[in-house]
């Protein structure tokens, strides 16, 4: 076995090859770029070597540098992880021609699987099943014609050198036939620098099916069973599952005896993955050959309590596989959710930014040696803690949650559960979608096919929803104890509206009114009692569109509203408060949440739910520009809603004395310096004048 090597990548993968690698007592080098020092691959493992600036082009993706680290750090060995280097058959052969072990198969292997018509023809003469169609040399474009002709329609071009959904077309009938060969080939020459296609008869619904394969040098060649990686979104995979939903044991070992001729048919060694598609009735074709590991592994090594990075190394190493065929055996299910940096409603755009928090599902790296019978009910396989940056040069993957299950609804429930209990602060991520994906009736009835997600879009993409008031109550509870907690530190007692433990000393209610807003504008008054607040919420109104809420009517105010009719004020009670997470009643409801304050915004974590409530603090804007004119006048027609200060009173310099509505936002009026109450001119319901005198003041 070797004694160090060194890790070709960055993310999640290289922390993942490093924990087995460090398991096995094998000493680690990192590479990085200049954009990855901090990276926690990087701590990760016991070296790490610079090997460029930020673009991959420069750093992960330069053969050359990464061999001389190799050599210079004596590792005897190179893992590329996936991506990256990881199928490219020239740096394989680099590695070997430096004396160093490339973790992968052989440069000929990955060579008889680039090229597809190639491969077909490979596959063909090992019995692999093919889909029916046309994979020649000949491009003629009449006799590719005749060939979509006797195939039948629809049929489907794909480029020869494509791959990942790229130079693809569907034609519908012969008509359309010339026009798409042209197009097809535009694409192809443009995007792969080869025109050549090939035709095949086109599946409606396929599913898409794959085998992990395993070889070693010793002539033994198995499966580890299939995952089913039917839900995707533009040819990138969201969910991944093993085993396969619905599938007979004897297609089972059908679709594994044909991935394994095809590994056969092309001196296959280590890992690698047979893709297939599949029709519903579950005749499946042989579609490609991943010669790598795949980022969904993790739901193979579950099920069969396998550590497929041992293998790798074991291999590649020159042992024989730890396993037999007679050996493997399929315990339990396992699903994979990728969670992304990026934005569902906005096409998945990637979300570039720092993640100022992260709380994630209890959970293990990776099941260490495979226990097969007590997987961990939950993994989560991340490259990325609280602190680190999603950058614009790499895939913005945040981390791999990956949960077990005596079977599906078992591993669905601990999913949503799990997804549930992952909250990000500082990024927009694709969480809620993979909740409501996981939970709905396609993929929880298991009917699967590549179209699930388009064709379940509206229930998928939901138009937003107003917070609710419990989301609002823990927004102020956690907004009341880091005042309070302000206040003590900085011995703060009198004037401090918010010290309940002096109470308030007048005879008036105090009264408080914040403001939040997500997609809609939320007011929530707090008045104070003895034995908590007293809560109350208006309408939760539209900010966008037709919900503008400067104009909105009746109407647009009940459609959006949180609880339809305005609820009745419930008394609030904070209960207790760990860090961030905090136990509230709302009148008869016992509520619990994390609150994350980021700047302005407060993040609301409850209910498996993530709210982005922004707050606008009246202190830190409306008091500002009164302090310097010193004006206490009303700033526009409105409602005076909170009277803050009594006659008499002594307020220190930007206190809180009066807040007005007006035009739906709230206005404070806060005292311009030190100084003393000589008059309060209105009462909580008046209506004020422009320009009118709010109070009498004396500095
Ligand atoms: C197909 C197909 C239907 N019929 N081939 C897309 C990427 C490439 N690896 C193969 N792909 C497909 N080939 C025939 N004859 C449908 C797809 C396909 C697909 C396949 C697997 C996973 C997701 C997919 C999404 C759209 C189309």
């Amino acid at each position: 076995m070797f004694t160090k090597i060194l890790i070709a990548n960055r993310g999640e993968i290289a922390c993942r090859v490093a924990a087995t690698a460090r398991r096995l007592g094998i000493k680690t080098v990192a590479v990085y770029s200049e954009a990855d020092a901090n990276a926690l691959h990087v701590a990760s493992c016991d070296e790490a070597i610079l090997i460029g600036p930020a673009p991959a082009k420069e750093s992960y993706l330069c053969g050359e540098r990464i061999i001389a680290a190799a050599r210079e750090t004596g590792a005897q060995a190179i893992h590329p992880g996936y991506g990256f280097l990881s199928e490219n058959a020239e740096f394989a052969e680099a590695c070997v021609a430096a004396g160093l072990v490339f973790i992968g198969p052989p440069a000929s292997a990955m060579r008889a699987m680039g090229s597809k018509s190639a491969a077909k023809t490979l596959m063909e003469q090992a019995d692999v099943p093919l889909v029916p169609g046309y994979h020649g040399e000949q491009q003629d474009p009449d006799f590719l014609q005749a060939q979509a002709d006797r195939i039948g329609y629809p049929v489907l071009l794909k480029a020869s050198a494509g791959g990942g959904g790229k130079g693809m077309r569907v034609v519908d009938s012969a008509a359309q036939f010339k026009e798409a060969l042209a197009s097809c080939k535009r694409e192809a020459i443009s995007s792969f620098g080869n025109d050549q296609v090939l035709a095949e008869k086109y599946l409606q619904r396929p599913r898409h099916i794959e085998i992990q394969v395993f070889a070693d040098t010793h002539g033994n060649c198995l499966y580890l069973f299939e995952r089913d990686c039917s839900v995707q979104r533009r040819h990138q995979k969201v969910l991944e599952e093993a085993p396969a939903p619905n599938m007979p044991p004897e297609r089972r070992a059908a679709m594994g005896e044909a991935a394994v001729a095809a590994a056969r048919a092309v001196g296959y060694v280590g890992a690698g993955t047979v893709e297939f598609i599949a029709n519903q009735d579950g005749s499946f074709y042989f579609m490609e050959m991943n010669t790598r590991l795949q980022v969904e592994h993790p739901v193979t090594e579950m099920i069969t309590g396998t550590d497929l990075v041992e293998w790798q190394l074991r291999v590649a190493a020159g042992e024989p596989l730890p396993k037999t065929q007679e050996q493997l055996a399929i315990h339990g299910h396992a699903i994979e959710a990728r969670i992304y940096a990026e934005n569902p409603d906005k096409g998945f755009l990637p979300s570039i930014g720092t993640l100022r928090h992260l709380g994630t599902p209890a959970s293990v790296m990776f099941e260490l040696g495979g226990d097969a019978k007590a997987p961990a009910p939950v993994r989560i396989d991340a490259g990325v803690r609280a602190g680190d940056a999603i950058s614009p040069f790499y895939d913005p993957m945040i981390a791999k949650l990956i949960v077990w299950g005596a079977n599906r609804q078992q591993a669905l429930a601990r999913m949503a559960q799990a997804l549930s209990q992952y909250q990000v602060v500082g990024l927009t991520t694709n969480v809620a979608f993979l909740k409501r994906l996981v939970q709905s009736t396609a993929f929880a009835s298991a009917d699967l096919d590549t179209g699930l997600i388009e064709r379940n879009h509206d229930t998928l993409f939901t138009a937003a929803h107003a917070a609710p008031a419990a989301a609002l109550a823990l927004a102020c509870a956690a907004l009341m104890a880091s005042e309070q907690a302000q206040a003590a530190s900085e011995g703060r007692h009198r004037g401090d509206p918010w010290s309940s433990a002096t109470g308030w000393r007048l005879n008036q209610p105090y009264l408080r009114a914040l403001s939040f807003s997500d997609e809609f504008d939320y007011t929530v008054h707090l008045s104070y009692r003895a034995d908590g607040w007293l809560f109350s919420m208006g309408h939760a109104t539209g900010t966008e569109g037709s919900n503008s809420s400067s104009g909105s009517s009746d109407r647009d105010k009940d459609k959006n509203s949180a609880d339809g009719d305005a609820p009745a004020a419930q008394l609030l009670h904070l209960s207790a408060h760990h860090g961030d997470d905090y136990a509230i009643r709302l009148g008869e409801q016992t509520v619990h949440g994390v609150v994350r304050r980021d700047d302005d915004v407060l993040h609301v974590f409850t209910g498996g739910a993530h709210y982005q409530l922004a707050y606008h603090d009246p202190m830190a804007h409306a008091g500002e520009a009164e302090l310097d004119t010193g004006r206490l006048t009303a700033p526009m027609p409105g409602k005076v809603v909170a009277v803050l200060a009594a006659k008499g009173q002594q307020v220190k310099r930007g206190e809180a004395l009066v807040i007005m509505e007006a035009m739906k936002m709230e206005h404070t009026i806060a005292a311009p310096h030190d100084g003393v109450i000589e008059e309060v001119l209105y009462a909580v319901g008046d209506q004020v004048a422009d320009g009118a005198p709010l109070l009498a003041f004396r500095a």
